[in-house]
């Protein structure tokens, strides 16, 4: 009972042919589209924003526009295919209103769209997802005890022994799934039991098993843990992974620290970055990608560290807790807004790097941390002590950048500066003019008078 989703082509010819005709209807009710997007698996639409000068009123109900406006989204029977599932409504005033998707009565897994008003009772958005084009039997021919039972003899049959006292499965849930939807390509649509099959300690799975046939279609880890290996010199000679005994201990008293630096630097901005998103940004991209690190790092500009797209690289002597997690900072640019590394793009991706790595490192208690005091204006740890807002002072190499006076390393705190570098060097100047956001950073973390202007700090 599986049906493939529509190829290339066909999604083509029937998104054009559903624009239009929703353009029409857009047209006639005097709607007007600011921005759409496409969800590369459905080949429907996953945003569209509406211009704020015209809209509905919300006096239609969320329901009635998506029974009116639904085929834009793939929805052919609103009121079958979509229940409320919440709805809130923001300081400002905006009320936002979830709707889940159903196919004949059963949740289809990710099937879900948002309605945005605005304060005045406005649509002003909707986003998500509505898995469209579903055709399957809705009635399971596995009972939900045997499914349960199957995942879990699988996840049984994958542990220590020693965990199995503990495992145990959830009551299965009916959904439908379309596999590779995740994935953002084409998939086929399964009736299945979702179980949970848990220790309710470190082993939490998410299994999928076909309704009709019991077979395993999908699987979900339920836990994210950081997943960090260190290199030495080359990729392919791995010293420590995930789960090796801590601290490490197979080299020289030297290499030992650097190994165990890259291990809990590598923690210390994986939390950091956990800890502001809400839990929602895992590891440097966001996906609990794998940490790699190559330590001694064979290079013949060193002293350096660098990422180079796939590991961050460390000469010797360039382990320190503010370089580990600016290095790390770097892939997260990269794999998010990935600030153009040329000139003031450029700089503001080295501040963001130089940001974060000091944040992690006046928040780990490791390392050389105090003296920690305020400084006053001028400063520069020649004349004042502090170790705050120093880059790289746990480097062999010593402090090489000040973020809360530039000029001490020559480079600039205001644009206006004759430091201000505005040449070709070094990518445009980003490890030199990155001393303007670094010291703005700095100032509304700390406060002080610059320029004439008295900033408040924030404090860290
Ligand atoms: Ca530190
Ligand atoms: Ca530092
Ligand atoms: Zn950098």
């Amino acid at each position: 009972m599986h049906r493939y989703n529509e190829g290339m082509n066909r999604r083509t010819v029937l998104l054009v042919f559903v624009l239009l005709s929703t353009f029409g209807l857009w047209a006639n009710e005097a709607l007007q589209v600011d921005r759409v997007e496409i969800h590369p698996a459905t080949g429907t639409l996953r945003l569209v924003v509406f211009a704020p000068v015209k809209g509905i009123s919300s006096a239609e109900s969320v329901l009635e526009f998506f029974s009116r406006h639904g085929s834009m989204f793939g929805i052919e029977d609103a009121e079958n295919e979509l229940r409320m599932t919440g709805s809130f409504t923001d300081r400002l005033g905006q009320r936002h209103t979830t709707m889940a998707q159903f196919y004949r009565g059963v949740p289809v897994l990710g099937g879900m769209l948002r309605l945005h008003e605005g304060s005045a009772a406005q649509v002003r958005a909707v986003n998500g997802l509505f898995v469209s084009g579903i055709e399957i039997d809705p009635l399971p021919k596995v009972p939900a005890f045997t499914a349960k039972a199957a995942a879990f003899n699988l996840v049984a049959g994958e542990i220590s022994v020693f965990d199995l006292p503990w495992l145990q499965a959830e009551p299965p849930t009916l959904m439908v799934l379309r596999t590779n939807l995740a994935r953002g390509v084409p998939g086929r649509d399964h009736l299945v039991w979702e179980v949970e099959v848990s220790d309710r300690r470190a082993i939490r799975e998410f299994l999928y098993l076909d309704a009709h046939t019991a077979k395993l279609v999908d699987r979900v880890s339920g836990i994210h843990t950081i997943d960090r290996q260190i290199h030495q010199q080359f990729f392919n000679n791995s010293l420590w992974r995930e789960g090796d005994a801590f601290p490490f201990t197979a080299s020289d008293a030297d290499t030992n620290d650097e190994v165990n630096e890259l291990i809990l630097g590598s923690q210390d901005i994986y939390s950091l970055f956990a800890n502001l998103s809400g839990g929602r940004h895992l590891s440097w991209d966001g996906h609990h990608a794998t940490m790699h690190s190559i330590q001694d790092f064979q290079y013949d500009e060193c002293p350096n560290a660098f990422w180079n797209g796939r590991t961050t690289n460390f000469c010797v002597g360039m382990v320190a807790d503010d370089i580990v997690s600016h290095e790390w900072t770097h892939a997260y640019t990269n794999s998010t807004h990935n600030l153009f590394y040329r000139f003031q793009p450029g700089a503001i991706n080295e501040a963001t790097s130089d940001i974060f790595g000091e944040i992690a490192d006046r928040l780990n208690g490791r390392g050389s941390d105090v003296p920690d005091v305020q400084r006053n204006d001028g400063d520069c740890p020649s004349t004042n002590s502090s170790l705050r807002w120093q880059i790289g002072e746990d480097s062999v190499f010593g402090t090489f950048r000040d973020m809360w006076n530039p000029r001490c390393f020559g480079d600039p705190s205001q644009v206006s500066d004759p430091r201000y570098a505005c040449g070709e060097d070094d990518s445009g100047g980003v490890h030199t003019n990155s001393g303007i956001p670094n010291h703005a950073f700095a100032l509304v973390t700390d406060g002080g008078v610059f320029n004439g202007l008295e900033v408040s700090g924030i404090g860290l």
